[in-house]
């Protein structure tokens, strides 16, 4: 595999598996969210002709070569790193954040937020951005002018909110409560 299509599609269907529906590649993920790499590779060969001869290193080469660290692969398993809209929350290291964090999100959603505070919505955990710009980014997806949400969070976590680290631009937290957000 070489071309960086063929590794944002593979991305795609790999998020999908790991986040979202395993079942349908037959899998089971362990409380941290960790499959087997060999059970995942053989369930993608059978997703796409192209895929029929998958190897361990075309997922080596997809986690290097992705914008993003979507996800992570140690000791013969992989996992997605954040994005999991599976039923319950798989377990994470808390950790205590940076001053700031922010969140992208549609005008109409911020309305929400600002009363009701940050929720996860369809997936386990609020997801945070390390700055500005990934923010925006994360925003657009949902509004092409969308709000940018600051969220005090040295001062949450000391006043008892739980953060979690995604990865080096991505925190998760159970919830942001109104009074944190600005
Ligand atoms: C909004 C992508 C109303 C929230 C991204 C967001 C991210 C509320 C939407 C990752 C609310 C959920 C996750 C409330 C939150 N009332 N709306 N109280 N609280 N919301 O897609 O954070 O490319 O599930 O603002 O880059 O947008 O897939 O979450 O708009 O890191 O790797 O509810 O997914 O990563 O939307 O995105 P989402 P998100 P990947």
């Amino acid at each position: 595999m070489k071309d960086l299509k063929d590794f944002v599609q593979l991305s795609k269907a790999v998020s999908h598996a790991l986040r979202h529906e395993p079942w349908l590649y037959e899998l089971e993920l362990d409380n941290e969210g960790w499959v087997f790499l060999d059970n995942l590779i053989s369930a993608l060969r059978n997703e796409r002709a192209e895929w029929a001869n998958l190897c361990e290193n075309d997922l080596v080469e997809m986690v290097k070569k992705s914008n993003k660290r979507r996800h992570e692969i140690k000791g013969g398993f992989i996992r997605a790193l954040y994005g999991h809209s599976l039923v319950g929350k798989f377990l994470r290291n808390s950790a205590a954040p940076p001053e700031r964090l922010y969140h992208g999100t549609s005008q109409r959603g911020a309305q929400q937020i600002f009363e009701k505070g940050l929720l996860p919505m369809g997936r386990q955990y609020v997801h945070l951005s390390i700055n500005v710009e990934i923010a925006v980014q994360v925003g657009k997806r949902k509004d092409k002018n969308p709000v940018i949400l600051k969220v005090a969070a040295k001062e949450a976590f000391e006043c008892g909110v739980v953060f979690y680290i995604g990865n080096d631009a991505v925190w998760l937290a159970n919830e942001i409560p109104p009074m944190f957000i600005k």
